[in-house]
C-alpha cells in the first residue's frame, strides 16, 4: 500500500494495522468522517464469517459491474474519494479480477474504503466508509479471546466514536456448510450467543450508542443452503436470540446474502444480486428516496 500523501482529507486510507497508529490518530481520522456526512459500516462477525467477502462483493457491485449494462442495472454512479491507488479498491478488485477470495483478514488490520454513491435520477449522493476489521478483534470485542495489544480497546473507541451519526453495524453471521434446514446444530447455538453477546454488551455499556445505530443481520453464505428457505423462517430455526432481536425492533434488518458461487478459494462467479439489494436500501435508509423514481420502478 503506497504512503498516504500528507495532503489528504484523512490519514488512514485502504489497509493498515492498527498498531500502527496512536489511538488519537485513529479516532481523529474517523471523527473526521463522521463530521463530514459519511455513513459508517462495520462488519461485526467471528473469522471465516463473511466480513472481507460481503465488503468485496459490495466493491464488486461499485467498481466492476459490466459497463454494456447486461447485468441489468447502470442506475448508480459511485466513486472513490481517493485516488483509486490509495482507496483500498483497487487491492479487493485486483482478488477478484484473478477469482480469488482475499487472504483472510490478520488480527490487528483495518481496512478503511470511502465511497461515495449517487443514483442516476437523484440529486443526492450519499457518502459511506465501509470499515473492515479481523474475526479475531470482534472475537477480542466480545471478551472471547484475550486483548493483548489493546487492538479491541481501540476498535470499541472507534464504535463509541460512531454515536455522533448512525452508523451500520452489519452482523455477519455465516450459513454453516452441511445446514439441514430446520435442525439446530452446535455452531449455529454459538454463532448464536456471540452476536447476541455483541449487541448486549453494547446495549449495556453504551445505550446511547446502541440506540443510534442500525443493525444489519447479514446471513452470509446463503447460496450454501442445501434449498430456498425464507430468511426470517432461518433466522427462527437456527438462530432464535437474533430471531428475537429482530421481530421485537424496527432498528434490526434482515437479509440474506451471497457473494456468488465460491468453491475453496475460487469464486467461480459472482453474484450482484445481493449488494445491489444492500446499496438500494442503504441508498433509501440515507436519502427516504428509492434510487429509481417511480416511472422506472414501474417498467422495471
Ligand atoms: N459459498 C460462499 N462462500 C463464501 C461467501 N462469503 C464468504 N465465503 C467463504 O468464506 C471464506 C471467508 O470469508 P471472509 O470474507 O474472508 O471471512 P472474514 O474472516 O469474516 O472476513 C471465504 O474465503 C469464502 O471461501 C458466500 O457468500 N458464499
Ligand atoms: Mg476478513
Amino acid at each position: 500500500m503506497p504512503q498516504v500523501p500528507t495532503n489528504f482529507k484523512y490519514k488512514i486510507v485502504g489497509n493498515n494495522l492498527i498498531t500502527d497508529f496512536e489511538e488519537s490518530e485513529i479516532l481523529k481520522d474517523i471523527a473526521l468522517r463522521i463530521q463530514h456526512g459519511r455513513r459508517l459500516i462495520i462488519p461485526i462477525g467471528l473469522p471465516q464469517a463473511g466480513k472481507s467477502m460481503f465488503i468485496a462483493s459490495l466493491i464488486a457491485y461499485a467498481f466492476k459491474r459490466k459497463s454494456d449494462g447486461k447485468d441489468g442495472d447502470n442506475s448508480c454512479n459511485f466513486s472513490h474519494v481517493f485516488p483509486k491507488e490509495y482507496s483500498g479498491v483497487k487491492q479487493i478488485t485486483n482478488a477478484l479480477d484473478k477469482n480469488d477470495t482475499l487472504p483472510s483478514t490478520r488480527s490487528n488490520e483495518i481496512t478503511i474504503i470511502d465511497l461515495d454513491m449517487k443514483s442516476r435520477y437523484r440529486k443526492r449522493p450519499i457518502h459511506i466508509t465501509l470499515i473492515d476489521l479481523a474475526g479475531e478483534d470482534v472475537e477480542r470485542l466480545i471478551g472471547k479471546r484475550e486483548d493483548t495489544e489493546g487492538t479491541a480497546a481501540k476498535i470499541k473507541k472507534i464504535l463509541a466514536a460512531c454515536v455522533a451519526k448512525k452508523a451500520i453495524f452489519a452482523i455477519i453471521t455465516p450459513v454453516e456448510s452441511g445446514t439441514v434446514l430446520g435442525q439446530r446444530s452446535d455452531f449455529d447455538t454459538e454463532e448464536d450467543s456471540e452476536m447476541k453477546s455483541f449487541i448486549d454488551d453494547l446495549h449495556q455499556n453504551n445505550p446511547k450508542l446502541y440506540n443510534m445505530t442500525k443493525f444489519l443481520f447479514v446471513i452470509s453464505k446463503w447460496d450454501t443452503l442445501p434449498q430456498r428457505c425464507d430468511a426470517v423462517k432461518y433466522l427462527q430455526y437456527h438462530r432464535q436470540q437474533l430471531f428475537t432481536e429482530v421481530s421485537s425492533n424496527a432498528k434490526y434488518g434482515l437479509v440474506p446474502y451471497s457473494v456468488g458461487n465460491v468453491v475453496g478459494n475460487t469464486i467461480i462467479d459472482i453474484i450482484l444480486r445481493s449488494p445491489k439489494n444492500f446499496w438500494y436500501t442503504l441508498y433509501r435508509w440515507c436519502t427516504g428516496q428509492h434510487v429509481l423514481p417511480w416511472w422506472k420502478r414501474l417498467f422495471s
